[in-house]
């Protein structure tokens, strides 16, 4: 890690279109913050860089649904999103937006010099044109038929529900979400950066030099690479974004993720005036964190961007991170389906770390995972409650308890004293390697060795039982659990921010870099510690049920949405002679009793009119049978009959689908005889 000058940390700009949430933090900015406050500990010379993505249709789209401008959408939510990272405790040198004028200044010069050296090609194609809304229609401001599934509310960009990427000119009865108006095809010139002309170098440069990628990177790149790339368009039709700075060229903007990566330099140029240092100069260090869904404008194009610019260095690693979900279910933002970050910063007072450690514990570094209110329960109680707080709960009270809070006396050691002192070297180094290689889950898991170590060597050793006999052994004892609690103060700095404040201030530990930690040298016999509390306390069932409440009356409501939308669209035409064959009457229940061992079916016994005959019913869910007798229905009378649980059934009773499933009968609006004709 010796090789480079300094770094340079990014992490993914998140738009400004609504809160955190814990997939964002596990994702992106836990292990950002962590990489970046462990090498400041190491003295390195480092920017950890953040802002909002205040562009794109995201944006927009936003703004439509909560009926304000995207200006709005934006002021409100990059302030939420701004303070809640603060509050718990990302320490970004910068947190910058691309609304900022730096920003457009630099993503515009950026832009005009790959135009004015001629690295773009113009195109005209034809788009899709709302001519109510007088205006292009970006991809998601387009729905229509899946023509792979059939799905009539896909995306321009994507069906989201069978997966697949498509273009607009894919769907099928295409739809502008804008007006409900059938689009138009128009022409429209673009500006497309030639990815295919960088196919080589980008190949060289990570399929070869980056082999050192996390594999799901790594593989993603690969795989982009060798089904060959393509133009892409770097300006699109919209009013929100950064104007194109060609002359003459109205309407158009700079693609969001044209402009978004810029964002980072832009804001590293509103830090400092050594700005190009952190991002020309060979021995800095560039690293992107990310998530998955954003490596291939982090690996590809923006690296194909900066190498056509000429004058950047590019990234030496992109940590991306898979997802996080939660309960066992995708984290959605629509779905309200997520702990937000600042609902969680209000309702845990004090627990930032609680949540560090467990998004940490859990960070989705190779694969999707999970997080769940009763595993945050269980490792803050029997983890950070029972082994780190415990131990240096114990530590300290004893200190203050036999010493009068003074670190006493480092005596003689006896084996068992080396053993657990020759330990703490090797897990420090641990910790390190881990972390220089973003595994994140893995260094952390080593500092909760180091905490285990000292709780158990407390335990072993029993200092309390042997006070009155041999006090200067325990002096000894506890000397050599201060030290570890004073490692553990300055090697949990970078997970464990605000307790690491807590308990050096409880040690009164004097500054303290990482690189003077791994010994037992941290604190003088004699030193004076402060007041000894608590780091950590248990969390009571209560306080998850209430979490696990939550998200149950998120998905009450979102059934109620989805059955509002449940409306079935028309089934294809049949014609008068096709229907006229359905002979449907009225009819009476006059019998109906469940049929044994079925939870859907009744065995009903109808009076037609015409005659009495038995007709299996899938309605056993919404009905009692007593209160059914009487009922009048309407029934199809001569549909084939057929074998149901060893019944014969003998037509079909007609029912209405309420839009939560149930059903209601089907019934003339006033009684009339049976055996009376619906046509
Ligand atoms: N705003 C996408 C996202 O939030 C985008 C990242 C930009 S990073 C330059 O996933
Ligand atoms: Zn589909």
């Amino acid at each position: 890690m010796n090789l480079f000058k300094r770094y340079t940390i990014t992490s993914a700009l998140p738009y400004a279109n609504g809160p955190v949430h814990i997939g964002h933090l596990a994702g992106v900015y836990i292990p950002a913050d962590i990489y970046a406050r462990y090498l400041r500990l190491r003295k390195k010379d480092v920017l950890f860089i953040g802002g909002s993505d205040e562009h794109g249709v995201p944006i927009t789209i936003r703004a439509k649904q909560e009926g304000v401008t995207p200006q709005d959408v934006v002021n409100k939510y990059h302030q939420l999103i701004k303070d809640s990272f603060q509050r718990f405790g990302i320490s970004f040198d910068i947190y910058s937006r691309t609304s900022s004028e730096t920003h457009y200044k630099t993503a515009s010069e950026f832009f005009r010099k790959l135009y004015d050296e001629g690295k773009f090609i113009e195109k005209t194609t034809e788009q899709y044109y709302d001519e109510l809304a007088n205006q292009f229609l970006a991809d998601r401001y387009i729905t229509g038929v899946c023509p792979h599934c059939g799905n009539d509310k896909a995306y321009g960009d994507q069906c989201e529900k069978c997966g697949t990427t498509l273009n607009a000119t894919d769907l099928i009865n295409p739809k502008s979400t804008l007006s409900g108006n059938v689009p138009v095809l128009k022409a429209t010139k673009h500006w497309y950066l030639p990815l295919d002309k960088y196919e080589p170098f980008l190949k060289e440069w990570i399929l070869e030099q980056h082999k050192e990628w996390k594999p799901n990177v790594y593989g993603q790149c690969k795989s982009w690479l060798d089904s060959g790339l393509h133009a892409r368009a770097v300006s699109r039709d919209l009013d929100w974004g950064i104007p194109v700075p060609i002359e003459g060229e109205t309407g158009k903007v700079l693609y969001v993720w044209f402009d978004a990566p810029i964002g980072y330099i832009s804001a590293t140029r509103e830090l400092t005036d050594q700005w190009e240092l952190y991002w020309k100069d060979k021995e800095s260090r560039l690293i992107h964190f990310i998530g998955k869904d954003n490596i291939v404008f982090h690996c590809i194009i923006f690296p194909a961007m900066l190498k056509a610019e000429g004058t950047y260095i590019l990234p030496d690693n992109v940590p991306g991170n898979e997802f996080l979900n939660l309960e066992g279910d995708k984290i959605s933002t629509s779905r309200n389906w997520a702990v937000w970050l600042h609902e969680y910063l209000d309702e845990f007072p004090g627990m930032e770390d609680v949540l560090r450690y467990v998004l940490t514990a859990n960070m989705p570094e190779t694969k999707d995972n999970d997080f769940t209110w009763k595993d945050f329960q269980t490792r803050n109680n029997s983890e950070l409650v029972a082994i780190l707080g415990n131990f240096v709960n114990r530590a300290l009270v004893l200190t203050q308890k036999y010493f009068d809070s003074k670190v006493p006396v480092c005596s003689e050691l006896n084996a068992y004293d080396s053993e657990t002192i020759n330990q703490i070297a090797p897990i420090k180094k641990l910790i390190e390697d881990n972390l220089e290689q973003f595994r994140f889950r893995e260094a952390l898991k080593e500092l909760m060795n180091l905490s285990r170590l000292g709780n158990k060597y407390l335990a072993d050793t029993e200092p309390w039982k042997i006070f009155k006999d041999q006090p200067e052994r325990v002096g000894t004892i506890l000397n050599i659990s201060l030290q570890i609690a004073a490692n553990l103060a300055v090697l949990m700095e970078p997970f464990l921010p605000f307790t690491s404040a807590k308990l050096k201030k409880m040690l009164l530990l004097n500054e303290t870099d990482w690189d003077n930690t791994g010994n037992v040298n941290l604190l003088d016999s004699g030193h004076i510690l402060g007041t000894a509390g608590l780091l950590f306390s248990k969390i009571e069932d209560p306080a998850v049920e209430q979490q696990l409440e939550k998200l149950r009356q998120s998905k009450i409501k979102n059934q109620e949405k989805e059955s509002e939308k449940s409306i079935i669209a028309q089934k294809p035409n049949v014609s008068y002679d096709e229907f006229s064959k359905m002979d449907i009457r009225t009819g009476t229940i006059i019998a109906a009793e469940k049929v044994a061992k079925t939870k859907k079916l009744f065995q009903l016994t109808i009076d037609t009119g015409i005659d009495t005959r038995t007709v299996v019913s899938g309605i056993a869910e919404y009905f009692e049978p007593e209160k059914i007798i009487g009922q009048q229905v309407s029934i199809l009378i001569n549909l084939e009959p057929r074998e149901l649980k060893g019944i014969t059934s003998q037509g079909m009773i007609l029912m209405a689908t309420k839009p939560d499933g149930s059903l209601v009968f089907v019934s003339p609006a006033q009684k009339i005889e049976n055996g009376g004709e619906i046509k």
